[in-house]
Order: C-alpha cells, then sequence, then structure tokens
C-alpha cells in the first residue's frame, strides 16, 4: 500500500491526544469513543477493525474511532479536529474496494454506524430519509414492506451503508435501470469540516435555486466532509422479476447480445451483466450460487446474467422466451444455452453467481482491482492484454499471479479486471501500473468506473482528468477544508 508523506502543499496535522480524548468524553457517551489512548485505552486489537480495509491491502495506525450517534455529535467532533488540525477519515460499512476508508497514518476514524435510524419514508413520492449509517440492506427491508425497492444494489449490501454508497456514488447492478446517484439522491445533510451542519435534506424533485450543492458530496469519499443523512427517491417494486443466465460460445458475442436483448426486452431490461469463464469458475468453486450444469456452461468463453423487472410474470416471460429463441436461432447461435430461474430461491441463486464473484476472488488470493469504463467491446482485450503483459513479465504462475479475470456491468460499459495474486508484491504491482491505466487511457476510458480514487489512484487521475479539472477539484477542497483535516491523502494528492 502506499503511504502519504506530509508535504510543503498539505498542511501538517496533530494526532490525537489524552487531551482530545477527554473533550469528546464531554459530549459523546462511553461507547461511542474507542480508543487506545487513556483513559479510555483499549487494546488495539479492538480497533484493528476499523484500520483494515475490506481486501486487507490497506491499513492505518489509528488511534481512536469515534462512533457518534447525533449529527450534533459529529458537527462538535469536527469542530475540535478543524481547531486542533486533527485528520478525519469517516467511514461507513468498510467495504470500499481503493483504500478510502481507512487512515494512511494515525488519522481518527469517524465510523457512522451509530447513526442508522430510518428518519421518514413518503409512500406516494417514495422519497426515503435516514441517517446516513443505515445499512443498504437495512433500507431495502425497511421500503419493502411498502412495496418499494432502493435504485441501487451491490455484493457489500449487508455491510455497506447509504452515506458510504453516496459518498463513492456507488453504481451496482441496478444502474442501468435506475440511473446514478446523482439523478436519484434528492438531498443531504452534511456536516462541513469546521463543524457547520449544511442541511440539503430536501425530499422535492425539482428545486433550482442555484447551485447544486449537494452533487459536490456525491462521489467526494469523504474529502468534503461527513455525510449524516441522504434524502433519496426510491421505486415500486416491480410486480415481476425474472432472471436467466446465458452462455456464450465466444466474447465477441457479448455485443450482439446486448443490441438484440435491448431491443427484445426494452423497458423491462434491468441488469446486463458480465462474467467471464474464470470470474465463472471461481464463484462456482467458492460456493457462490449455482448456475448451470457442468454440461451447460462446457465450451462456454463467458456468461451474461439479464435481469427483466417488469409488470406481469407471464408477459416477461413470454418475452424473454421469444429472446431466448431468437438468440438460440441465430445463425451462428449467439448462444450454447439459456436458462431462466424457476423459483425466487434460482432467482437469488443466479445473481449470487455474479455478486459473489469479488467475494470468491477474496477467498482465493489477494486481488489487485482496477475498476475501468472502456467501450464494451474491448473488454477481452484488455483482460488479454494484462494477462500477456503479467506472462511477459513471468509472473503468471500459482506463486505470483493465478488469475486475470474480467467482469461486471456490460450495460453501463464499466469492467471489473481483477488480478488475482498469491500475495501483494511490488513486482506484480510494477508490472499492472501504469500499464493498465495507459491502457485505459488509449481507450479514452476512465480509471475508476464506479469505486473512486480512494489512497489507491491519486497518482494516477491525471488519466482520466485533465490538469485544469484536478485544478479546480484542489480549489473546491481548499473552500471546504482550508486545513486538509478531511480524509487526507484520498482522492487528491
Ligand atoms: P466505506 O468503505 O466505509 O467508505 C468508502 C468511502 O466513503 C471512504 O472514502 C470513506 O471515507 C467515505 N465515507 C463513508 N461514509 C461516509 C460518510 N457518511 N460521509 C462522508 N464520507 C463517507 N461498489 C460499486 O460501486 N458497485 C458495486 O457493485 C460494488 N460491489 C461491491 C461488492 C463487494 C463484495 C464489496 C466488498 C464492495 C463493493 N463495492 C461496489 C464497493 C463498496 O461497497 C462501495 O463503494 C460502497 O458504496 C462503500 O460503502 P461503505 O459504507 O462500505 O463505505
Ligand atoms: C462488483 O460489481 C463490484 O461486483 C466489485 O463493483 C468489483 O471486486 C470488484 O472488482
Ligand atoms: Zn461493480
Amino acid at each position: 500500500a502506499k503511504r502519504w508523506q506530509h508535504t510543503s502543499a498539505r498542511p501538517a496535522l496533530n494526532s490525537v491526544t489524552p487531551d482530545d480524548i477527554a473533550h469528546f468524553a464531554q459530549f459523546l457517551p462511553q461507547n461511542a469513543i474507542l480508543s487506545t489512548l487513556s483513559p479510555v485505552s483499549v487494546a488495539p486489537a479492538e480497533i484493528e477493525q476499523y484500520n483494515s480495509d475490506w481486501m486487507g491491502k490497506y491499513r492505518g495506525k489509528s488511534t481512536t474511532v469515534l462512533r457518534p450517534h447525533t449529527t450534533e455529535q459529529v458537527s462538535k467532533i469536527l469542530k475540535w479536529c478543524h481547531e486542533r488540525r486533527i485528520g478525519v477519515v469517516p467511514q461507513g460499512g468498510n467495504t470500499g474496494l481503493v483504500g478510502g476508508s481507512v487512515p494512511i497514518e494515525d488519522e481518527l476514524i469517524l465510523s457512522l454506524g451509530n447513526m442508522s435510524k430510518v428518519r421518514s419514508f413518503d409512500p406516494v413520492s417514495g422519497a426515503l430519509v435516514a441517517d446516513a449509517g443505515c445499512i443498504l440492506e437495512a433500507l431495502t427491508e425497511h421500503i419493502a414492506t411498502h412495496d418499494h425497492i432502493m435504485p441501487l444494489d451491490l455484493g457489500a449490501k449487508g455491510s455497506c451503508q447509504i452515506g458510504g454508497n453516496v459518498s463513492t456514488n456507488a453504481g451496482g447492478l441496478r444502474l442501468l435501470r435506475y440511473g446514478s446517484l446523482h439523478g436519484s439522491v434528492l438531498g443531504l445533510e452534511v456536516v462541513l469540516p469546521d463543524g457547520t451542519i449544511l442541511d440539503n435534506l430536501s425530499t422535492l424533485r425539482k428545486d433550482n435555486t442555484g447551485y447544486d450543492l449537494k452533487q459536490l458530496f456525491i462521489g467526494a469519499e469523504g474529502t468534503l466532509g461527513v455525510v449524516t443523512g441522504v434524502s433519496i427517491l426510491t421505486s415500486a417494486a416491480p410486480r415481476a422479476v425474472n432472471n436467466v443466465i446465458l452462455a456464450l460460445p465466444r466474447f465477441e458475442n457479448v455485443l450482439p447480445l446486448f443490441k438484440s436483448t435491448r431491443r427484445h426486452l426494452s423497458e423491462i431490461l434491468s441488469a446486463f451483466e458480465f462474467i467471464d469463464r474464470t470470474a465463472y469458475e471461481l464463484a462456482v468453486k467458492h460456493g457462490q450460487g449455482k448456475g448451470l450444469t457442468n454440461e451447460e456452461s462446457e465450451g462456454a468463453e463467458c456468461f451474461v446474467l439479464l435481469e427483466t423487472s417488469g409488470g406481469s410474470k407471464e408477459h416477461d416471460e413470454e418475452k424473454l422466451n421469444a429472446l431466448l429463441e431468437t438468440l438460440l436461432e441465430s445463425d451462428p447461435p449467439l448462444i450454447n444455452t439459456g436458462v431462466l430461474s424457476q423459483s425466487p430461491t434460482q432467482f437469488a441463486s443466479l445473481w449470487r453467481l455474479r455478486e459473489g464473484v469479488t467475494e470468491a476472488v477474496s477467498k482465493e488470493g489477494k486481488a489487485y482491482k482496477y475498476d475501468i469504463s472502456i467501450p464494451l467491446a474491448s473488454f477481452k482485450d484488455v483482460v488479454d492484454a494484462t494477462k500477456e503483459q503479467l506472462r511477459k513479465k513471468g509472473l503468471l504462475h500459482e506463486n505470483a499471479v493465478k488469475h486475470v479475470l474480467g467482469y461486471g456491468h456490460v450495460g453501463d460499459g464499466n469492467l471489473h479486471l481483477n488480478i488475482v495474486a498469491a500475495a501483494y508484491t511490488q513486482e506484480i504491482e510494477a508490472a499492472l501500473e501504469p500499464f493498465v491505466y495507459e491502457l485505459v487511457s488509449s481507450y479514452k476510458g476512465s480509471i475508476s468506473a464506479e469505486h473512486g480514487i480512494g489512497a489507491m489512484k491519486t497518482h494516477a487521475i491525471h488519466y482520466s482528468k485533465s490538469a485544469v479539472a484536478v485544478d479546480v477539484m484542489k480549489r473546491i477542497k481548499h473552500l471546504f477544508d482550508p486545513h486538509g483535516i478531511m480524509n487526507p491523502g484520498k482522492v487528491l494528492e
């Protein structure tokens, strides 16, 4: 993991001291302060989970985790840290994949987990207002009782928080249908670095009264303030959902398949997800759902999971069956086989295959993750070129890189290129970077489609943003956070 050092361009920051803990204890309940410092003095093991990221790739050295219950408490914490020049890392579910949610040095960790109340839900407009620390799955379950669904869904749903989702501008599995959070978030409550509470928690669909400030915090990765409340537009739950897994003989069929699927399914298509053969085999190997029998999957180069969400099960099934017939009858057939889920259990199991790839990969080894936007037709070329690069460097073997795989959100032009290694080593990283970034740049793509910049890609932001854009970002950062306390070393170097 890269280490950030204080530079003359960045103001120096102070470590948390026992005096700071004594100050926090004046307004925070005992259970909201976890610190290895006196007078709290917990064992370092108790804060280990907050210092380590989901992949086991990034590790901070924080002594102190604060878990406030209210927005006012967050405000008091930031006001103090602003005055004392203490770095603060906001942390949600800690499922981020770019090292953004853990400290680089010994910044204070501000965990939102205790702020987990639903504030309101309007079943007429679908507007949901919730504390930032609400777990995505808990919100999904809460509004399911009102026959509504969240506009986003991702494999980390059981741990990630809505505030973390907003702060990373998470994409996920439903973006094709419901669009990005820049469209569905209606308002935010944010505590600015100096402790000021910016209450923009509107539930209005339309509000053109000057600058749309909330947009700045969507995807800011905790560098501009702490999101404490989220107002988000949810949709009426579809009456019928179906999913199908398709086995394709060749990658080249994905593009014509996508075109054909869109034409046949039009408004009921709600997801179109891609996994290559290696990703499929890893998911199966590590028990992530069941898809096809060995016979059905034999000879397939890749797989597509598609989902429909519509008004009538029979009507949607009719459309899906007509699509499957067309695909099988085309000359040569675009697919080897297609299996339509027959029960809610099978539906969930098919989804598990796709959603479970990340978990399967983490069981298999240490993953280098490149989350890129490139033209869909180049997905395979990028995976192949990366494999070839590692082969040329003599790194493609059991003790170094075990697998190179590609999967992702085809419908959004977003490929997840994962390199699974026996261990994180400088040699592998040097073979991958800047190689992958230059490859992406040659396609005029993005080096971060949905996971963000975090600590991982600060040095590479110029591959996807102009010098002018980075300069404007720095000026915005300085305006909100003149002392540079918010998530230092993340997004901007
Ligand atoms: P964290 O990991 O805790 O934090 C992420 C970033 O946001 C950090 O920079 C942190 O400082 C900041 N932050 C967190 N909360 C706040 C807050 N309240 N205020 C200000 N800043 C805050 N991502 C996708 O886009 N699409 C996917 O499909 C997807 N699938 C995933 C599947 C798995 C199995 C895993 C492990 C991750 C996946 N991710 C995906 C990445 C990750 O889950 C998302 O980025 C998620 O939105 C992070 O939420 P979190 O609450 O865990 O945030
Ligand atoms: C997904 O789409 C997530 O499954 C995670 O964005 C991707 O682990 C990854 O590389
Ligand atoms: Zn993804």
